[in-house]
């Protein structure tokens, strides 16, 4: 096998995605009949009926009694900030997708950017407790690539220092600690249905939280701050979810075992596959308990490896393997962050090597056993001609 950098044909002749959405053909018949009710009833959104049913139904799914949906996990977020009318200073992990912390910044809150740990690549609550300051009003854990927050140790300083414990489910539907599921950690949990994730509603979030009435101001907020008709009570914002959205979620919830098996199995091979290649590491999945298996995590150590991770990166993606840099950099080293005025954030010595290191490969595979054969094939391949690779990535990039 020759790589496409080396002049190779493309291993792939299609794009083969890290995020994809689940559409077999029964979701779509599923999909269809249920927007056929919603024309027939002629109500598009607004609290539906199939919002509703949505609702319940990832309630259920996660042993929770109240699921109050959005129209993504960002908005979803910024709801449970301002549930809580949080000011000050907010801790939240720099290793994550950037929205967990723009949705702090929208609230006019300062996020303060905490290391990871090492072995589960979610916030460290050593560095939380001492980051704590006399404006800290709240914590946001990241359970990243569905690795659940070490939740005991968290509760246990939101208690001692009276804060708001908020979790970024994002990646997380399904994922349990232990035999806890996620859904009733903190004061609320959010996650996200974006296309790209393991359960889709198109655009879409929801929060998760046992506090009924959390939830009922969560309702009003995202409903402009109605608290019934002509009522406004507080700040609202439009967060809701359209019966397009819930149609498409109810339509993929039959398909979600089949999904995460076939996802297990996927990693099981790429394991299977990577385990020869030096300097490569796959992640484990289901640190905590269970996992989704919705990412594949690599960590490249390019002394052993050869090639660095970004070379690793731009010679995939001419074979068509369209791997991501989730999450690099890390939020406190993006331009936003980074420029804004005061002392900096305290070192985040894990953030900044994982964030250089970690890759996430592609899981969307026609045939799981021969595409992550091929794929390790590549990345062995790669490897063994590392110089020339670097050469003509170092040449590329001028
Ligand atoms: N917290 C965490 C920890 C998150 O990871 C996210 C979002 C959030 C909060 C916020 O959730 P939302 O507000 O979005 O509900 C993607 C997603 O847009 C984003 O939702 C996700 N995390 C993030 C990790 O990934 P991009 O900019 O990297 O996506 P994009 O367009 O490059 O797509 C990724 C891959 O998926 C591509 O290779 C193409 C493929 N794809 C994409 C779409 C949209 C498809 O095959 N089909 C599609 O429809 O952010």
């Amino acid at each position: 096998m020759k790589p496409a950098i080396l002049g190779g044909e493309p291993a792939f002749s299609k794009p083969q995605a890290v995020g994809f959405p689940l559409v077999e053909p029964d979701t779509r018949s599923r999909f269809h009949a249920l927007m056929d009710s919603a024309f027939e009833r002629n109500w598009l959104t607004n609290d539906g009926p199939l919002v509703r049913q949505l609702e319940q139904a990832v309630a259920e799914l996660h042993g929770v009694e109240e699921c109050v949906s959005a129209c993504n996990a960002t908005v979803a977020q910024m709801l449970a900030l301002r549930a809580f009318e949080l000011g000050g200073e907010v801790i939240v992990p720099s290793f994550t997708f950037v929205a967990s912390v723009h949705a702090c910044a929208w609230q006019g809150l300062t996020p303060v950017f905490c290391d990871i740990r090492r072995q589960d690549l979610t916030i460290d609550p050593a560095m939380v407790e001492r980051l704590i300051s006399p404006r800290t009003s709240a914590i946001v854990g990241v359970h990243a690539f569905g690795n659940v927050c070490d939740v005991d140790a968290l509760e246990e300083i939101r208690r001692r220092h009276r804060l708001r414990l908020i979790y970024d489910a994002a990646h997380a539907f399904g994922c349990s600690s232990g035999s806890r599921s996620i859904g009733g950690f903190g004061d609320v949990e959010f996650l996200s249905f974006h296309a790209t994730k393991f359960f889709s509603t198109f655009e879409g979030g929801a929060l998760l939280t046992r506090d009924r009435h959390l939830a009922q101001a969560l309702r009003n907020l995202r409903n402009f701050g109605f608290a019934g008709y002509d009522n406004v009570e507080t700040l609202g914002l439009n967060g809701k979810m359209s019966e397009a959205a819930a149609a498409m979620g109810l339509a993929s919830l039959p398909a979600l075992p089949a999904r995460r098996e076939r996802l297990a199995s996927t990693q099981e091979a790429y394991r299977r596959h990577l385990a020869g290649v030096p300097g490569i590491a796959l992640r484990p999945a289901g640190v905590s308990g269970r996992s989704n298996y919705h990412y594949v995590v690599v960590e490249v150590d390019a002394e052993r490896y050869g090639v660095t991770r970004d070379h690793l990166v731009e010679a995939l993606w001419r074979d068509n393997v369209l791997v991501r840099k989730y999450f690099y950099p890390g939020c406190h080293r993006m331009p936003y962050y980074a420029s804004k005025a005061g002392p900096g954030p305290a070192p985040l010595p894990v953030t900044d090597e994982i964030s250089e290191r970690v890759l996430c490969l592609s899981s969307n595979l026609e045939d799981v056993e021969a595409d992550t054969a091929r794929i390790a094939a590549l990345l062995q391949v790669i490897h063994e001609r590392a110089e020339e690779v670097t050469r003509l990535c170092t040449v590329a990039a001028g």
